[in-house]
């Protein structure tokens, strides 16, 4: 170490405002003191999770610009970010799995050697906390002490993560507590926006850095985060902890970590059916999570219990039971009103944050969607004036497309009785979904849990806002977890079928399709409430209550076996969204080989035979 070196190095423990830690226990105290003395920060803060230190760090980021409080009467409780323009999505480029082996993190990752990546990492988070307070952020995946739940330890120089991830997830003292009773593996996790705030260097709203890490460790469960401040690159509870490395752990004690919805549905008797349902980012998961019957539904009732992730578990008996394995919402704004989520929007009413929506003038929030009139003028997610006039002239959206809210689910109306049970809900069906114009029927069933899982693996959806990059292709996204699967994509399958072994019930697998276009490119399903028509033919499917015909790709309802009232839907028009057109699916079948091409040298032959019999069917 050169004599400058050990200046630095010497500078942090004089610097340092030592702040109690909260917990005892020795490796991690032992670890803190080690990152710190790498990162450099000015202060250390360990967060114990009260409202009053919440109220605390809000006031301080309000103060420092990167929030604005709204208006109390409005929006009580809740606060606006804009981040910087190049800080907007998740970075899938930017994302690697840094397997000891490149095969095991396989070709849909970006792998880089774990010991190239720790000296990188090394280097680049050398003093990069300088003249930030570095929070030590404990926190539980899944409700604090369920067997299902998974503790991770943040460690992060950015208090707006702080403050998302108290919405996002059980934080501070209770988990700090259950750290120092040692009967678990904590998941260390380090994050940093990458702007060290050197001798006079001002601050910036949303401090970030043109380059960007998201770096996992699979074997040792690690995740190291640099240069940004968003979403799922920020709060590491979200995809880097609950699927990244959560499918690892997953696969090694024979669970599955899922990018899932889960929901109850409650018919008039009060019978009770959960379902768990995969779609990509920004594909209406929130929405289907929260779904709200169509008025001729008497008595039937939606319950919400995740609207992004589930781990789910064989119980004693071979049934799979699901936690939500977060608390709050982090939920695409655009397009949520009363009328497509008015759950959603009970649930952001209050206590929630906003980043990269519209402010209005009245120290409120919108955005495209949310009212159908839009307002006289507002200021826009980059911070310039936005009028109606303007949008029309420019284009220039007031919301960014991937602009979320971060919302308690507490607060949600259907939130489900059951949502914290430690032991989970039992589910009766996946459904896997996509965004398609053309090829896929609303609704389909697979034969059984390997024809699901084949349809699940070959699951294919065009791209949305929620990642950086171009929108609107079709890509295969397995299970909706390409950008999520923390290990080579072939083995997951593997492991999903592996799963039937442990289970005495499979659940039914499904297939759906909101996105259907007809030639005028109009889309032929109305979706949002109507979706409940699709909901109780697969709940009753799962009962052994509905009919269904067999077709080439699986179970399909024919019109008589729909619940249509309270909707004209002519048959005709059914025929049109169900149409099986074969030449369309052999197309399709070519992208499931595109797929298995990459996949090949660990693709489990179920996989093959599969699409065998798929086309032998076509
Ligand atoms: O930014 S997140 O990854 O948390 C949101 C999403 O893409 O689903
Ligand atoms: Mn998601």
């Amino acid at each position: 170490m050169t004599t400058k070196e050990k200046a630095k190095t010497s500078d942090w423990p004089e610097k340092r405002n030592p702040a109690t830690p909260l917990a005892s226990n020795k490796h991690l105290l032992k670890w803190v003191e080690k990152m710190a003395r790498l990162t450099k920060p000015a202060r250390i803060h360990w967060v114990s999770g009260t409202a009053e230190e919440n109220q605390a760090l809000l006031d301080q980021i309000t103060a420092s610009g990167t929030l604005t409080k709204l208006n109390e009467k409005l929006w009580p409780g809740c606060y606006y970010a804009r981040s910087d323009a190049s800080d907007v999505a998740r970075v899938e480029d930017r994302t690697y799995i840094c397997s000891l082996s490149k095969d095991s993190a396989g070709p849909t990752n970006n792998w880089e050697d774990p010991f190239k990546m720790r000296r990188k990492l090394k280097s680049l988070f050398n003093g990069v906390m300088q003249g930030r307070t570095m929070y030590v952020l404990a926190y539980s995946m899944g409700p604090v002490g369920s067997p299902m739940a998974r503790i991770g330890v943040q460690l992060t120089d950015s208090p707006y993560a702080v403050a998302n991830m108290r919405i996002m997830a059980r934080i501070g003292a209770p988990v700090f507590a259950e750290i120092d009773k040692d009967t678990q593996r904590v998941v260390p996790c380090v994050h940093t926006v990458g702007m060290p705030l050197g001798r006079g260097k001002k601050d910036v709203a949303w401090p970030c850095n043109k380059e960007k890490y998201i770096v996992h460790f699979p074997e040792t469960r690690e995740i190291w985060s640099y240069g940004s401040g968003y979403g799922g690159n920020a709060l590491l509870g979200k995809k880097c902890f609950a699927l990244r490395i959560a499918s690892n752990i997953a696969r090694d004690e024979g669970w599955m970590a899922e990018h899932m919805l889960i929901l109850g549905v409650e018919d008039p008797k009060g019978e009770k059916t959960y379902v768990a349902a995969a779609f990509p980012s920004a594909c209406g998961k929130t929405n289907f999570a929260m779904l709200i019957p169509p008025a001729s539904f008497k008595g039937w009732k939606v319950w919400t219990v995740g609207d992004d992730i589930a781990w789910i578990k064989p119980d004693a008996t071979g049934n799979l039971r699901a936690i939500n394995p977060e608390a709050g919402f982090f939920g695409v704004a655009p397009g949520t009103s009363n009328a497509t989520n008015p759950n959603a929007m009970a649930a952001l009413a209050k206590n929630s944050i906003f980043t990269n929506v519209a402010l209005t003038p009245e120290g409120g929030v919108w955005w495209e969607g949310m009212t159908d009139t839009p307002p006289a003028e507002c200021t826009d997610w980059q911070g310039n004036h936005w009028t109606p006039e303007i949008a029309k002239q420019t284009g220039a959206k007031a919301a960014h497309p991937n602009a979320r809210f971060t919302a308690p689910a507490s607060q949600c109306p259907t939130i489900d009785p059951a949502w914290e049970d430690p032991n989970g809900v039992p589910i009766s069906a996946i459904i896997f979904g996509g965004r398609r114009a053309t090829t896929m029927p609303l609704v389909f069933q697979a034969f059984n849990w390997s024809t699901g899982v084949y349809v699940g693996a070959t699951m294919g959806s065009e791209t949305t806002a929620a990642a950086a990059g171009a929108t609107g292709k079709v890509r295969r996204d397995p299970m909706a977890m390409l950008p999520f699967c923390g290990y080579h994509m072939a083995d997951y399958f593997r492991h999903w079928l592996k799963m039937q072994r442990s289970l005495s019930e499979t659940p039914r697998v499904f297939h759906v399709n909101w996105f259907r276009r007809g030639p005028d490119g109009k889309f032929l399903w109305p979706g949002y409430s109507e979706n409940m028509r699709v909901l109780k033919w697969i709940v009753d499917r799962v009962r052994g209550r509905a009919l269904g015909k067999e077709s080439p790709i699986g179970w399909v309802p024919r019109y008589e076996d729909l619940d249509w009232r309270g909707l004209k839907f002519t048959s005709a028009q059914f025929d049109e969204l169900q149409n099986f057109d074969r030449s369309e699916w052999r197309q399709e079948v070519i992208g499931h080989e595109e797929l298995f091409l990459d996949l090949h040298d660990h693709l489990p032959p179920e996989m093959i035979y599969e699409r065998e019999l798929l086309i032998c069917r076509l």
